[in-house]
């Protein structure tokens, strides 16, 4: 029985019990979270996952809050209705551990030889039926692609259904318009309802799709302990499309992040493509001669990227012809072509070190 989480607990007095939080907890973990990601040991992680599992919801100190809240912090907020013509596009999308196989096939289908791979616990986020009814797709990475139209809102129903790592997670967009209740982000002593979904908990987030979000942006677990878990797998994308521009005959969504040995427990650093590492195991992209073919790549890391795809090449935003752009942490390239050229290419990061451990895929073209 999960506990659901809405408006009517953010009216109010309620509302202000998300407004702090004790902080017993909370010093070990900002102690911990403070260090660099990629210098983290086994034990930082397990420390950092310990300290997160034992947050408390944040909680409204009367005294306090009346002398130290801003006025930014007592603002209510509407939640957003579609634009005129727009619907309102519902999901139900819980968060959930996996045992994942970052390598499932044990080889690099480009450079031939095995790969050391064991599986680990991902933390990824999962497509389910109305109301949560059963699931409605696999749990994997990334997350289900969200897809609207400008003009609609997203309603997107959340549930933390994840016992194992047993932390508070949530679901921030990029691109769209949110209050912060929506916002879906951890601010300490001013989280919201939104920024702070504990295990066995759901809340209704409301977005809105503006003439301005049009396009493809990413959206991540902001919760306490988002760092670890957004590397661990909860990450997806959002598409919000103009219903009067053509749709592509091909359109695929590649998340550029890494797998850490002190996160996940892979043997060795792996730079990967959607949670696969290696050519044969990230996407293999399939195209025919003739389609429109759209690829977003998202950067879901710290790193900066350049993505390269053999055989093509596409204009960039000032019309000049690439093929291998920048991708940094967050941003998003979508490029768009007609494909002309049949037969077995490369894509890959073009930075060397993250080529040679994973983040390289094939490209098949048919005639
Ligand atoms: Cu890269």
């Amino acid at each position: 029985m999960t506990k659901k989480l809405d408006d009517t607990n953010l009216k109010g007095v309620d509302r202000r019990d998300f407004l702090s939080l004790g902080a017993g907890a909370a010093g070990l973990f900002c102690a911990l979270s403070a260090k660099d990601i990629s210098n983290l040991s086994s034990r930082d992680v397990k420390n950092i996952d310990a300290a997160a599992a034992s947050l408390k919801r944040p909680k409204f100190k009367a005294k306090a809050a009346a002398a130290t809240l801003d006025p930014v912090d007592r603002y209510d907020f509407d939640t957003p209705d579609p634009a005129p013509g727009g619907q309102v596009r519902e999901y139900w999308i819980q968060a959930t551990t996996v045992l994942w196989d970052p390598i499932p096939t044990g080889k690099d289908a480009w450079m031939g030889g095995k790969q050391a791979h064991k599986k680990f616990r991902a933390f990824v986020y999962q497509l389910m039926t109305p109301g949560f009814a059963s699931t409605a797709g696999v749990a994997q990475m990334p997350g289900p692609t969200l897809q609207a139209d400008v003009g609609d809102v997203l309603r997107v129903h959340f549930r933390n259904a994840d016992m194992t790592l047993n932390q508070p997670v949530t679901m921030h967009p990029h691109g769209v318009r949110y209050t912060p209740d929506y916002d879906g982000t951890y601010l300490g002593d001013f989280t919201r309802a939104g920024g702070f979904i504990a295990p066995g908990e759901e809340f209704t987030y409301t977005w809105e799709c503006l003439p301005e979000s049009e396009g493809v942006w990413p959206y991540h677990d902001h919760g306490p302990n988002h760092v670890l878990n957004s590397a661990r797998g909860l990450f997806g994308a959002i598409i919000i499309r103009d219903p009067a521009k053509p749709r592509p005959d091909r359109e695929v969504c590649l998340h550029l992040h890494s797998l850490a040995p002190p996160i996940t427990g892979t043997p060795s650093m792996l730079h990967a493509i959607n949670g696969r590492a290696f050519a044969g195991n990230t996407p293999t992209i399939r195209a025919k001669v003739g389609q429109t073919v759209a690829i977003h790549v998202l950067g879901m890391n710290s790193d900066f990227h350049t993505w390269h795809l053999h055989g093509h090449r596409w204009p960039d935003e000032a019309g000049a012809f690439v093929d291998s752009p920048a991708v940094g942490p967050s941003e998003v390239i979508s490029i768009r072509y007609t494909e002309d050229n049949p037969g077995r290419f490369l894509y890959h990061c073009h930075v060397s070190s993250h080529m040679d451990a994973g983040m390289a895929g094939w490209y098949l073209v048919e005639k």
